[in-house]
């Protein structure tokens, strides 16, 4: 049995990873290089939940499963929700989809994650083709456009360590106190700087107009667009000055420049136009189709894969799901409780669910209000197959370890499926079936295959093959005294899985004490949490890291404006003392 396998979480890398006396260690070549990072670390020292539960009491999985069934029977199938994260970021955790879909139930659509930016990047370019990481690699100028690779893409801070850095991002990150260029722009105002660079950008003459006249023939109705805005009362509201643009007009002239964004521009409303924004600076530089340059954002993990399960049925939002119109709700690999925005809604609306199932590997807010428990087993106890959205490899993850504790996704749905007379092929069939879409590298690995390397050679998706650029955009009115919310990604969690946050940072100026304890409000809810000072904030900002517990009390319900996806940083916040 080979000991390869490949981390299962939900991160841009997808590292390769040898199992090898009772450890996990990175593989040595490939874009892994020989670390990993300390989710996988210290991946055993996180306790896993150990055998299954029905209101409180320990049962054995034979029960378990028992109790699945007669719930599942005692429901209408329009009446049962399956509800899935990603917990563990593996093809194969698709297959209880498959079940649920086959029986009746409801699945989900939408995303917490990065829907509206897709829908921007798809709105301009026809489609969502990303820059891969070997692209990347080959560029001279990378700008980090809210994306923090210290604390989730660390394999990417080898591949740029000697290329020119700029960084836009309102907090100071690590990587932008080493970076060539901060911007520590004020959040929510990346769609004027994307506007202002371009309109510069023609100014100066720096445009590529062989690219434009080919590939975005609209190109001078959009400039007339960011004609629109004024320059110097923008300017001083996004805290940026003509000197920052012309810097980084400067650094980018002529030069392979890599665009990676990450979810922090997009987490609002109006996500997609600011993404499309972005990507328009992109086309006004000509880095499509060639060679080290590109926009980078998470690409889609599943393109050019075709899925064998069947998955076709009634969806609700991930975002805004009301639990309470459904007596069964099977929820897997995901802490919707703490990971929902509006939990205070979510809270309400679950306490009116007959029948809460959670199958996963961690106790969490979610196994706390579930009636049935079930454990999952971890990634080295079953067998997966998995891809990445910011690479293109495919990784096969063979069970390296035999573990009496709990039951794979496969089981648990072959379990169903042979009870409810519903047909599934073996497990065998399915990993192969998504290992046809992969072909070998020279170096023995896989990729997806038919996945281009550098997309929109020969054009845009579009139906013209133009790019389309933006028409019209809001103005964001940011006329109130609030505090901006930003509320990333942290290092130590993987979102609620390991050690998560427990604390608001707050710049030293807003006057609150370093371990007093503050009330945070929205207009959705509130938390109580304790203090610790951050002068890398900008005075404006509250920051609360993604997974802190109540930090969704906070957050806006609603989906953005061009996607069924969440607006985590819409809602402005106060702060008072307690
Ligand atoms: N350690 C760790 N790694 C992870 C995860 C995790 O929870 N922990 N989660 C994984 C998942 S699910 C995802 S989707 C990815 C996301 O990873 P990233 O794409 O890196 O996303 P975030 O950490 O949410 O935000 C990135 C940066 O955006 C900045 N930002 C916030 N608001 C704005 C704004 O208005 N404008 C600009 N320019 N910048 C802004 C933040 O300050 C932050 O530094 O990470 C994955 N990797
Ligand atoms: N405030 C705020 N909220 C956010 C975000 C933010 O930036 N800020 N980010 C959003 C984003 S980008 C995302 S992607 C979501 C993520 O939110 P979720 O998808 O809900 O992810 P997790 O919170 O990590 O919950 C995953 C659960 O999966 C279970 N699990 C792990 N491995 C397995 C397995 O192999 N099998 C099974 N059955 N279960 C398993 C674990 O028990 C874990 O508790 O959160 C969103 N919420
Ligand atoms: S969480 Fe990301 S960086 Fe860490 S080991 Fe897994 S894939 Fe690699
Ligand atoms: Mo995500």
């Amino acid at each position: 049995m080979t000991n390869k396998t490949a981390c299962p979480l939900d991160c841009y890398d997808a590292c390769e990873v040898i199992y090898e006396d009772d450890k996990l260690k990175a593989k040595k070549n490939g874009h892994t290089q020989g670390f990993l990072c300390p989710h996988l670390n210290h991946y055993d020292k996180y306790e896993t939940i150990k055998s299954p539960r029905y209101n409180g009491v320990e049962i054995s999985m034979d029960e378990a499963l028992g109790k699945l069934k007669e719930i599942l029977s005692s429901t209408y199938k329009s009446e049962i929700l399956h509800y899935r994260g990603h917990g563990n970021f593996a093809l194969m955790q698709e297959v209880t989809d498959h079940f649920f879909a086959s029986f009746g139930s409801t699945l989900t659509d939408g995303t917490l994650c990065d829907g509206a930016g897709e829908a921007g990047i798809i709105e301009g370019r026809g489609s969502n083709k990303n820059m891969p990481l070997s692209e990347i690699r080959k560029s001279e100028v990378v700008i980090l456009w809210g994306r923090n690779p210290h604390a989730t893409s660390s394999h990417l801070l080898p591949i740029i360590k000697d290329k020119t850095i700029i960084v836009i991002d309102p907090i100071k990150t690590q990587i932008a106190k080493t970076a060539d260029l901060h911007i520590q722009i004020k959040p929510h105002t990346d769609l004027y700087l994307a506007m202002l660079l371009t309109r510069f950008l023609y100014i100066n003459d720096a445009c590529d107009e062989e690219f434009l006249e080919k590939h975005a023939s609209d190109f001078k109705e959009y400039y007339e667009l960011t004609q629109g805005i004024r320059i110097k009362a923008t300017l001083d509201e996004i805290n940026v000055t003509l000197g920052d643009i012309g810097k980084i007009i400067e650094m980018v002239q002529g030069k392979k420049v890599a665009i990676v964004c990450g979810v922090g521009i997009q987490k609002y409303s109006d996500g997609a136009e600011v993404m499309r924004a972005i990507d328009a600076f992109g086309v006004a530089l000509g880095l499509f189709g060639k060679e080290g340059c590109g926009v980078a954002y998470l690409g889609n993990s599943k393109s050019d894969i075709t899925s064998p399960f069947y998955t076709k049925a009634k969806k609700v939002s991930k975002v805004n799901a009301s639990f309470d119109e459904f007596k069964t709700v099977f929820i897997q690999g995901a802490n919707p409780l703490a990971q929902m925005p509006n939990s205070l809604r979510v809270k309400d609306s679950i306490s009116r669910t007959q029948n809460v199932i959670y199958f996963g590997l961690y106790e969490n807010e979610t196994s706390e209000v579930a009636n049935l428990i079930i454990p999952a087993k971890t990634f080295l106890s079953k067998n997966d197959v998995r891809t990445s959205y910011s690479h293109d490899a495919m990784a096969f993850m063979p069970k390296q370890l035999e573990s009496a504790v709990g039951i794979s996704e496969y089981d648990l749905a072959k379990h169903l499926c042979e009870a409810f007379d519903i047909e599934l092929k073996t497990q065998e069939y399915y990993l192969e079936s998504f290992k046809r879409f992969a072909i070998k590298n020279e170096d023995e690995t896989f990729v997806v295959k038919d996945r281009e390397t550098i997309p929109y050679k020969d054009g845009f998706d579009t139906q013209t093959k133009e790019f389309l650029f933006l028409e019209e955009f809001e103005k964001i009115d940011s006329t109130d005294n609030k505090l901006h919310l930003i509320t990333p990604k942290s290092q130590t969690s993987l979102n609620s899985q390991f050690a998560r946050e427990q604390f608001v940072y707050l710049h030293s100026s807003l006057g609150f004490e370093s371990g007093s304890t503050v009330k945070i409000s929205s207009i959705t809810g509130s938390v109580n949490l304790v203090v610790k000072h951050n002068n890398d904030l900008r005075n404006d900002c509250v920051l609360i890291y993604s997974a802190t517990p109540g930090v969704n009390n906070l957050t806006s319900s609603k989906h953005s404006n061009d996607a069924k996806s969440a607006i985590f940083q819409e809602n402005r916040v106060e702060i008072s003392a307690c």
